[in-house]
């Protein structure tokens, strides 16, 4: 997929939006997982106790995650293509991790940059972001 310095620039930004307060947009994006999918909870110990965004290893899953996505990008544009760490695609297919739940937590990942880039949110930036997050999603399920 050819990724434009365009498009790049836009994804960094959200991720910028993003780290400018992490435990705020990690709170929004694990409520939307467990909105549509209550039983998230289950597969992350650090859920056990709800939403607490004073946990570390709750806001350090979500920046590892979203800094994923912003490194899926800057692939995109050197090659074309995003390479995932064979065990990245082993842990997914281990837990049997499905599309259903990839496109949850794909939901929820940007309704999430939409709210910490505000005003500048856009068309573009959305399908900008959508494409390094689908992307990422096949190289990780390439493993499978
Ligand atoms: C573990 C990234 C999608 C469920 C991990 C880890 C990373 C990661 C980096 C291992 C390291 C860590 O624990 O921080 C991603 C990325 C995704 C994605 C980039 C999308 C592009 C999903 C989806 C699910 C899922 C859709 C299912 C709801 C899990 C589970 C673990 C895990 C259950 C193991 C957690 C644990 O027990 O520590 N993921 N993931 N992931 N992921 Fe994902
Ligand atoms: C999927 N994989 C790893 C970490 C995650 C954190 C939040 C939501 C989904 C995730």
């Amino acid at each position: 997929v050819a990724f434009s310095d365009k498009q790049e620039a836009l994804v960094n930004g959200a991720w910028e939006a993003f780290k400018a307060d992490i435990p705020k947009y990690s709170v929004v994006f694990y409520t939307s997982i467990l909105e549509k999918a209550p039983a998230a909870k289950n597969l992350f110990s650090f859920l056990a106790n709800g939403v607490d965004p004073s946990n570390p290893k709750l806001t350090g899953h979500a920046e590892k995650l979203f800094g994923l996505v912003r490194d899926s990008a800057a692939q995109l544009k050197a090659s074309g293509a995003v390479v995932a760490d064979a065990a990245l695609g082993a842990v997914h297919s281990q837990k049997a991790v499905t599309d259903a739940q990839f496109l949850v937590v794909k939901e929820a990942f940007v309704k999430t940059l939409k709210e910490a880039v505000g005003d500048k949110w856009s068309d573009e930036l959305s399908g900008a972001v959508e494409v390094a997050y689908d992307e990422l999603a096949a190289a990780i399920k390439k493993a499978y």
